[in-house]
């Protein structure tokens, strides 16, 4: 479900444009995902990108795939899209000359390898190659713009995909921050990463969005002050330059509730 999230009524509120469609790499109609949880296929392995290696369907959302790699342990689940280039029926390593490796951290002996592949992939139920999609092109530059809202894979948490804002763009990165986290799970990315969304992709993917963070984010610049009075009366501590505090709450208003003026910054 949505949470109740409406990027209707949000982009309203927060008077921002959402990033055209054609600033991301990802298909403006998203790729069908026909994988079922046991499926087997080659992955290449995050931890050490120059393997590839057997992974099963551990779980699956929206177009994108839950991946475990045979061999490996439970904690270090990752997640592709379905039209991801890091994924391939099994078979396709052997046919380039490739070799399947084990897993950074296989938890067997080295030497139990061949085995352990055997028995792994003897009556596996393979993901068929027409379930694959090609990877779609990058545009050819990086479009984003300062202030355009998008969906984002939390990197730190990456089964949520959250609303989020381009903080910053220098070169073919951008500077993905989410609504509402204060800074905390903000990251630097190429314009054409695959972990960024246009908005409404979970809606027509059916994947979940996250409702924006609570925490109001920290101004950059500090807000222009009522007069240089209200400076002077609050008392020293509040001249100091942009040092990011904690704010005194109203009296009236409770811890984690937000004032109403920044409810949706
Ligand atoms: N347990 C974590 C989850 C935070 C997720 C933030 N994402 C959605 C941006 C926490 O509360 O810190």
């Amino acid at each position: 479900h949505q949470g109740h999230f409406s990027w209707e009524k949000y982009l309203k509120e927060t008077g921002s444009q959402p990033a055209p469609p054609h600033c991301f790499k990802q298909s403006c109609s998203p790729p069908s995902n026909d994988y079922k949880i046991g499926m087997k296929l080659e992955a290449q392995d995050p931890r050490n990108t120059t393997s590839t290696c057997i992974a099963s369907v551990v779980g699956l959302t929206g177009a994108r795939l839950r991946l475990r790699l045979d061999g490996s342990d439970n904690k270090n689940d990752f997640w592709r899209l379905v039209d991801s280039s890091e994924i391939q029926p099994i078979g396709t390593c052997e046919k380039s000359g490739g070799m399947l490796q084990p897993p950074l951290g296989f938890r067997l002996n080295a030497s139990s390898w061949p085995m352990f592949l055997l028995k792994t992939l003897n009556g596996a139920e393979m993901a068929p190659a027409k379930i694959f999609h090609k990877e779609p092109p990058s545009p050819a530059q990086n479009n984003f713009e300062i202030g355009m809202k998008l969906e984002a894979v939390d990197r730190k948490n990456p089964h949520f995909i959250c609303p989020a804002t381009i903080g910053e763009v220098r070169g073919s990165e951008i500077l993905v921050t989410f609504d509402g986290w204060r800074g905390a799970f903000d990251y630097w990315c190429r314009y054409d990463s695959r972990d960024i969304f246009p908005v409404g992709w979970c809606s027509l993917t059916g994947d979940n969005l996250q409702p924006p963070g609570t925490k109001v984010a920290i101004p950059k610049s500090p807000a222009p002050a009522a007069g240089i009075a209200s400076g002077i009366l609050r008392g020293p501590k509040t001249l100091l330059p942009g040092v990011p505090g904690r704010r005194r709450r109203k009296p009236g208003r409770k811890k984690g509730q937000l004032p109403k003026a920044l409810a949706h910054q």
